[in-house]
Order: C-alpha cells, then structure tokens, then sequence
C-alpha cells in the first residue's frame, strides 16, 4: 500500500490551506484528515502529542509530527527537493524567512484575526486589526512594485504562507482594490499550474 502524509486539516483554515496549496501546486499528495476544531478534537491529550500547542496544521509524514504552517512548508519543500521553492542559497532562505515571519505576524495579527472577527465572531479587537492591516497592505504593495513574486523571481514557500488570508482579506471587510500590485500578484498565484482554491478566495482580484 503506497504511504502518503497525513495533513491534520481544518477545511475553513488560512492555515491549512498554505499546506493545500503548496501540495496542489507541487504535485504532493497527500491525505487529509479533518479535526473538528470547533468541537475541540484538538484539545486532546492524543492531539497535544502531535502538537503541543493544539493546533492544525500538522503533518504526520510516518513517526514524524511537524507543526506550525511554515515549517511543514519548509518540510515539504526539503523533502521533495523543491529548490525554486525552498532555493539553497543564503539569501534566498533569508528573504522567505521574513515573508514566512510576516506571514505569522502582522498578516495573521490584521486580516487573517479581522476575518475571524467577521466571519466566526472569534476573538479580538476589530479596530485594532483593521489597524494592523492599514499598516501592512501599503508595504505589501510597495514591495511588489516591479517584482512577480514575494522572496524571489519565481515563486516559492513564502507565496504560499502568504496567499490564503490576503486573499480572504475581503471577509474581514478588508478593501484591496487600492492595492494594484498585491491584487496583480494574487490573480499571479491564482494562474499557477495547479493552483487550489477554497471557500472565501475569488477567482479574480
Ligand atoms: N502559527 C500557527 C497557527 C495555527 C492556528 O492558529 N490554527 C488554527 C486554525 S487556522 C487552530 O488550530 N485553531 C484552533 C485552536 O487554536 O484551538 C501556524 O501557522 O500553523
């Protein structure tokens, strides 16, 4: 029986779909396993051993557990030898690293909390996510004026970390139409080869 990596998977999740989509667009297959986190399956003693912070998603690849949504990218991207998604280079790794930094930060702090504020009435301060996101659309923006991709000049791992909630920004009533380089780099990623959608991404930015 051929093995494929478990994916420890919530179906609405930016989070989950970073790893969806990278695995759609490099051809990984891999099998999806659902946890019902509004139930809390993920608050089990079962689940605190795959991760000891109780969230999707995770990675099961046979004994091995990797969590947080970078570094199962960053996994993934080694293991299969992805090297224009995850190049060798010192600088290359550096510039990922900060867009995967800003990934987890300011993108999951402004539109990815502003969209769990609107769309599931989750935790936190609307205003003050709204705020955050005011801050970092413009330098999003600026940084792809002239440039196709985030961290180099083809895609890799940090357009993928990055896609899902600036895509969704829209359900935290995030305006991106002032932003003419950040849409043109979502419809980018949107044309990839294989390219996987999920419920809340358009078709068209
Ligand atoms: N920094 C983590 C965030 C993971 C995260 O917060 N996942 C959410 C789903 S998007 C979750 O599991 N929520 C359920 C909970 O926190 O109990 C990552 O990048 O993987």
């Amino acid at each position: 029986m051929k093995f494929t990596m478990k994916l420890y998977d919530r179906a609405t999740s930016g989070n989950c779909h970073k790893i969806r989509l990278f695995a759609a667009l490099t051809g990984i297959e891999l099998t999806l396993i659902p946890v019902n986190t509004e139930a809390g399956e993920q608050k089990t003693a079962a689940f605190a051993a795959l991760n000891p912070f109780q969230h999707v998603p995770v990675l099961r690849d046979a004994s091995i557990a990797i969590w947080e949504s970078p570094a199962i990218l960053i996994y993934l991207a080694r293991k299969f030898d992805l090297t224009h998604w995850w190049p060798e280079e010192a600088e290359s790794q550096a510039h990922i690293a900060a867009w995967l930094s800003i990934s987890t930060n300011e993108l999951w702090h402004g539109p990815a909390r502003a969209r769990a504020i609107v769309k599931r009435g989750g935790p936190g301060d609307l205003a003050a996510a709204h705020a955050i996101a005011a801050d970092l659309l413009p330098r999003l923006d600026r940084h792809l004026e002239g440039r196709d991709w985030f961290a180099t000049s083809r895609p890799t791992i940090a357009d993928c970390a990055l896609f899902p909630y600036l895509a969704m920004a829209h359900e935290g009533r995030i305006n991106l139409a002032p932003f003419a380089h950040l849409r043109a780099w979502l419809n980018r990623v949107i044309a990839l080869p294989g390219f996987l959608g999920m419920d809340g991404i358009l078709d068209h930015y």
